[in-house]
Order: C-alpha cells, then structure tokens, then sequence
C-alpha cells in the first residue's frame, strides 16, 4: 500500500455551475497557483462521460503539481481516469467496495455528519483515509446537505476521529481560523474559491490564514 502523501489544509471542491464562464479546469489551475492542497471533482448533474473528460483535463492540470484529484461519488470514473482517489457520501457505495474498485493505493474519504458516523468509519481501519465533517455552517452549494453541526460539534467530532478530518459546509475566509481552532485538519470549500473574483488570490487568503491559525494542540485549548 503506497498512498500518496496528501494535505487537507485547503481542499477545493468543484462546482461546475460556481466555477461560470471561467470554466472547472482554469479555475482549478489558479486555486493550485494559490496553494490549494487537493481537489474534489464534483458535479451531481454530469454524465458520466462528462466526468470523464472533466477529470482528465484536470489530472492534466495537476500534473507535477503534486496536489492529488479526488472523484466524488464516481470510484469506477476514478479508477478508469486513473484519478488519486474517491470521496464517498453515507448513502453511495459502502467504503470496502469502493476500495475494491480504485485499489489499494488510491485514498479514499467518507462525509459524516455526527458522531454514530464517526465512530462508524473508524470500523472501516485503513480502508479509509480522511473524513470530511459538516456542514459546519449553511450552505448554499449543496440543495440536500444535512443541517449545520457549528464549531463545538466539528470540535468534538475530530477529537473523536480515528482519521484526519477536513470540515466543509458555509466555510469563508473568515471561518478559516475558527475551524483550525477546533482541531479539523483543513478546509474543504466550494464557494469561498469557485466564482471568486480572484480565484488565485482567494485561495491564497485561505491559505495564509490557515497556516497563522493555531489548531489546539498549538494553543491553550488542549
Ligand atoms: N457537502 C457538505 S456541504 C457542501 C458539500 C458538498 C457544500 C460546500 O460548499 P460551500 O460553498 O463551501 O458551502
Ligand atoms: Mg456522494
């Protein structure tokens, strides 16, 4: 088993109508410029084809960049495009059957949203490797997205953790310390980059923030 190294400090996750007339791919090589860590491709409403050309033209953008591509949902899109991983809802295949399908050396996270499922994942041992935890705050990107858990639940949720956690849901530039103060180990975003203005300089803010925030292994918390 040789996954790759990954990073979730700065997670983009792709919406293909946020992203507008600048396009997925362009959007994703500008938020790498700014120094996001690893990119979901995400888009409910495409065919699989469509995935698959979209997730080609991204790994190409990626190439050499070291920042892994995660598929959402599609392992068999996954394992085709030969992408670096999977992320996986509560309700799509379970963990040991997509892990069946990308191998063994493609990662793979699972979204949960309180602490049954988190406690649940860690059954699943190294057939997982992240989880993603929220919606932290409201969003406004995903029309079925459970309710908003807040600080304090991420908090005790990624204490609770057997994995590390990247926090997603209503997630600002402005909220980017506050969910490294509860101890997440990233920030996986969609609009505070998809759409902005200044992609490159977006992801930027984030990033900067993220590194002068103080998780609570660093400060008074723990
Ligand atoms: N899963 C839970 S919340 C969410 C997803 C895909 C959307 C996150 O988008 P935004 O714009 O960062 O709130
Ligand atoms: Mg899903």
């Amino acid at each position: 088993m040789t996954r790759p190294a990954f990073d979730l400090s700065v997670y983009l996750v792709t919406d293909t109508g946020q992203c507008g007339a600048l396009g997925v791919a362009e959007t994703v090589r500008r938020a790498v410029a700014g120094g996001a860590t690893l990119v979901q491709l995400r888009d409910p409403d495409a065919s699989r084809a469509e995935l698959v050309a979209l997730g080609r033209e991204l790994l190409a953008v990626l190439d050499g960049t070291g920042v892994p591509l995660i598929i959402n949902d599609h392992a068999d899109v996954a394992a085709e495009i030969g992408a670096d991983g999977v992320h996986i809802g509560q309700g799509d295949l379970a963990p040991d059957a997509v892990r069946a399908i990308i191998g063994p050396d493609a990662l793979l996270g699972l979204s949960t949203h309180d602490a049954a499922e988190v406690d649940a994942a860690a059954a699943w041992g190294d057939v997982l490797d992240y989880l993603g935890v929220g919606p932290v705050w409201p969003t406004g990107s995903k029309a079925d997205a459970a309710d908003a858990i807040g600080t304090d639940t991420l908090a005790a949720l990624a204490r609770r953790s057997a994995y590390p956690c990247v926090a997603i849901g209503g997630i600002s530039a402005a909220r980017v310390t506050d969910v490294r103060r509860a101890g997440a180990d990233g920030v996986a975003v969609i609009s505070a980059i998809c759409g902005q203005p200044d992609v490159e300089a977006a992801t930027r803010d984030l990033v900067q923030r993220w590194a002068s925030a103080a998780s609570p292994d660093q400060g008074e918390r723990r």
